[in-house]
């Protein structure tokens, strides 16, 4: 099958519903068979433990899970220059995410009235890092540096193995940086089922981290769903990118960005979005000329033949328009003058990367930000992730006997209005006690 770049089109050229359909994702696999096969990978886990995740591991993988405490012998093969480049951007993660710590706050709201919201690491996550067609050690970081900032308690990270029935070298080292000591060696739903209810082997985790195939995201939302089960980061799905341009951008550059996130999965989608016409046919050709000697080339022109080149009447309508589809990548590679005013405009997207020279995957790997984002439009109501998801937050109050005599009033109030007499006795047994009138004298 032949695949091919689309030509650009012209925004204002189009109805409605040809706009809407051209902001269009790939379809989203809510699939109900998958969804049911999901369910029972998930009931066969929770009643059969370690032997239905060897069990699905051997069918989905070839082979069966084991779990594995992370020595150092596992990465002593990896070359020095590699170990250097996850230092430094573990380093940089780090330093970005470090800033992030979330203070508790105290706050008198009335005289005696003390309020407080405190923070608390989750004690026990589980980090998924997707396997697939690339091995993702820079995930690892993204999940593992958070929860060492944290301070989570346990850790687990779980991953299909690789081809020799292994960890890899890469992500061993990954996650020995980020004080992670055991890794279950599984993917799927099975291994999100391991997480949610734990097994003789895995202890249950609280919440759930880490991007995943159409499998993977059903069953963290099947089972955060469940009676007890662990919260989930977010849906994340396949990769988006969207350029806004002006003419003073770079055709070549952001076609490297636009393959950057298409040699992803045949599902990515990339998008440039821009006034200029001549930039946009720059574009195309420069998406022609690169993705031939990519090695992912098929890939990425699968992904491509879904891509989108739209060009607009103005700057302020590509804003829009990316507004409008939120994506999980933004970038913005407009004249330097224009920067601030783009950014005032452009509040919906995952993570927005700006000006010529920052290519998207500075983000995915090093530059400190975290590239586990909100995808598919879902970065209108859900953040990227940071350091607080891997907290909890809970709120504390005090009242002193001089500031219930001063609030009660208000709460018996409002008590007697909802109709709960004995909301509005709590108070007033109080107030009228011996030992109140002992105690706020
Ligand atoms: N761009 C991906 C993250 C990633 N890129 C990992 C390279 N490695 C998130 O959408
Ligand atoms: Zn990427």
């Amino acid at each position: 099958m032949s695949y091919s770049i689309p030509t650009s089109v012209r925004w204002s050229q189009l109805n409605a519903k040809q706009q809407q359909n051209l902001l269009q994702r790939p379809v989203l696999t809510t699939d109900t068979r998958l969804q049911a096969a999901v369910a029972d990978i998930l009931a066969t886990v929770r009643c059969q433990g370690d032997e239905a995740v060897q069990a699905y591991s051997q069918a989905f993988d070839g082979m069966p899970s084991r779990l594995l405490t992370i020595t150092a012998d596992l990465s002593a093969g990896l070359n020095a220059q590699v170990k250097k480049a996850i230092d430094t951007a573990y380093a940089n993660i780090r330093r970005f995410h470090q800033q992030q710590q979330p203070s508790n706050i105290q706050v008198e709201t009335s005289p005696g009235v003390q309020c407080q919201l405190n923070y608390t690491p989750f004690e026990s996550v589980g980090l998924y890092i997707p396997g697939g067609s690339a091995v993702l050690p820079s995930t690892v970081l993204m999940l593992g540096v958070p929860a060492q900032l944290a301070g989570c308690q346990q850790v687990l990270l779980a991953t299909p193995p690789n081809r020799h029935g292994d960890v890899s070298p890469a992500v061993a080292y990954a996650a020995q940086k980020c004080g992670i000591q055991q890794v279950l060696l599984a993917g799927g739903a099975q291994a999100i089922a391991a997480f949610a209810y734990g097994t003789e082997s895995v202890p249950a985790v609280h919440k759930i981290f880490g991007p995943g195939n159409a499998y993977v995201t059903a069953a963290k939302q099947q089972v955060s769903q469940q009676f007890g089960g662990p919260a989930f980061d977010m849906p994340a799905g396949p990769s988006e990118l969207l350029v806004v341009a002006d003419s003073s951008a770079e055709p070549d550059f952001i076609a490297a960005d636009l393959l950057s996130q298409a040699e992803h999965g045949p599902d990515s989608q990339v998008l440039c979005v821009s006034p200029s016409r001549s930039l946009l046919q720059a574009v195309e050709k420069a998406l022609q000329q690169q993705v031939t000697s990519l090695p992912r080339h098929d890939i990425a022109l699968q992904a491509l033949s879904q891509s989108r080149l739209i060009e607009t009447d103005s700057l302020a309508q590509a804003y829009a328009i990316s507004q409008n589809y939120a994506p999980e990548h933004l970038s913005v590679q407009v004249a330097p003058e224009r920067e601030a005013e783009a950014l005032q405009h452009l509040t919906r997207a995952g993570s927005i990367f700006v000006g010529h020279y920052t290519p998207e995957s500075g983000g995915d790997y090093a530059t400190g930000t975290n590239h586990v984002l909100p995808t598919y439009g879902f970065a209108k109501n859900y953040s990227s992730l940071g350091l607080l998801d891997f907290y909890r937050r809970f709120t504390v109050q005090r009242i002193s006997p001089q500031g219930l005599a001063e609030l009660g009033g208000t709460i018996q109030c409002l008590a007697q209005l909802e109709g709960l007499e004995a909301h509005a006795r709590a108070v007033s047994l109080r107030l009228q006690s011996e030992r109140f009138r002992t105690d706020s004298t």
